[in-house]
């Protein structure tokens, strides 16, 4: 379908990103180059499944992971870069280079209540051995969002699977770095207004409004959302299909999934729905297929409000994908549509992805 010119989103009116928003060259890309990866992750029990499904495609060859960045939200970053080791452990990716990141949000300090992933991120469930915290580069999360997309620009994939701090420090630090990014995958936000750390708002968005107001307003690539509502309403993955599936494998990737995920499994609130955050947007970056259905949208993310902070708005105003509504909104976002919100997934390839995530050797596929 050819779409009316009014109605592109702001990305498209700049031509170099037409090739990454059309389907024709991403099945040339597939075919034949190895798409590069940035991970943005608080590495929590979600992030471990959507790193370990990363994991096989760079194994597989189907993408590169150039960096793994860690970021406070569902622990600390400090505690997010061990996890990531573990992760890399399981697999046998030792070598990927893991960078810290933000320690807190970048205007005012989250504090959290209620710990879903233990304090650690990862249940707080005990390990024989700790991998060595050496292995962490020196060189801090936006400093290398900059330099690898400065060395690949136009290149990269960003997936940010956690509050938005580092990326929008990257932003802020380099002005230039929104026309370098490739296409953004972020797990956050919601566009029904659906909450899970608030009655309206989703934890990544809430952690750190003020990152996520700051990349949605300055994001110039196809920028997708995968929003908390696509996690609870509409995508339904089985729970006993995890249990018996996925529960039958024994790989050591497997197992780390099993343990970390038996202490919810114990007290499990969501019946037979297996919820999924993270991993729906590593589907959806590692293979647009997977989407089923997704709407432009223009939006931005309320930074005041008593009951309503974090909360990710969309402007469903008639104009407001032609741009027309600027001056009503306070000129937070320029231009019409700025995000790509994935309304619903194909069930059957997200898990396949996630089979492919969990069978994988630990052993790295040279
Ligand atoms: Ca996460």
């Amino acid at each position: 379908m050819v779409e009316p010119t009014h109605l592109l989103p702001r990305w498209q009116s700049t031509q170099r990103f037409l090739s990454s928003w059309n389907m024709e060259s991403d099945h040339h890309i597939n075919m034949g180059h190895r798409r590069k990866f940035i991970i943005d992750t608080d590495t929590g029990v979600d992030d471990a499944m959507a790193l370990l499904m990363a994991l096989e495609a760079h194994k597989a060859k189907q993408i590169e992971i150039l960096a793994l960045t860690s970021v406070t939200g569902n622990c600390s970053s400090y505690d997010a870069q061990l996890n990531i080791l573990r992760v890399l452990d399981a697999v046998g990716c030792p070598k990927i280079p893991v960078y810290g990141g933000a320690k807190e949000a970048l205007v005012v300090p989250f504090v959290k209540y209620k710990h879903y992933h233990g304090k650690d991120g990862f249940n707080d469930v005990l390990f024989d051995s700790s991998p060595d915290r050496a292995r962490i580069q020196k060189e801090l999360a936006w400093n290398v969002i900059n330099s690898l997309t400065r060395q690949f620009p136009g290149e990269i994939t960003l997936v940010a699977t956690g509050p938005l701090t580092n990326v929008a420090l990257a932003m802020k630090a380099d002005p230039e770095l929104p026309a370098r990014i490739k296409e953004i995958y972020i797990m956050g936000g919601n566009k029904e207004g659906i909450g899970n750390i608030t009655p309206v708002g989703e934890f990544n968005f809430v952690a750190d409004p003020e990152a996520a107001y700051t990349v949605l307003r300055l994001t110039a690539c196809p920028t997708y959302i995968s929003p908390w509502e696509l996690s609870y309403k509409y995508n339904q993955v089985e729970l006993s299909w995890r249990k018996e599936i996925l529960g039958a494998l024994d790989t050591p990737a497997a197992k780390l999934i099993h343990k970390l995920e038996q202490v919810w499994f114990d007290n499990w609130p969501w019946g037979d729905q297996w919820v999924l955050c993270d991993q729906c947007a590593m589907v959806a970056a590692l293979d647009k297929e997977s989407i089923h259905t997704s709407t432009k949208h223009k939006a931005t993310v309320e930074l005041g409000g008593r009951i309503t902070r974090g909360m990710m708005i969309l402007d469903q105003r008639v104009g407001a994908l032609e741009g027309k509504l600027v001056e009503s909104l306070g000129n937070e976002t320029s231009g019409g549509a700025n995000v790509i919100v994935i309304d619903k997934l194909h069930i059957d390839i997200l898990k396949k992805y996630l089979h492919r995530a969990f069978a994988q050797s630990h052993l790295p596929k040279e």
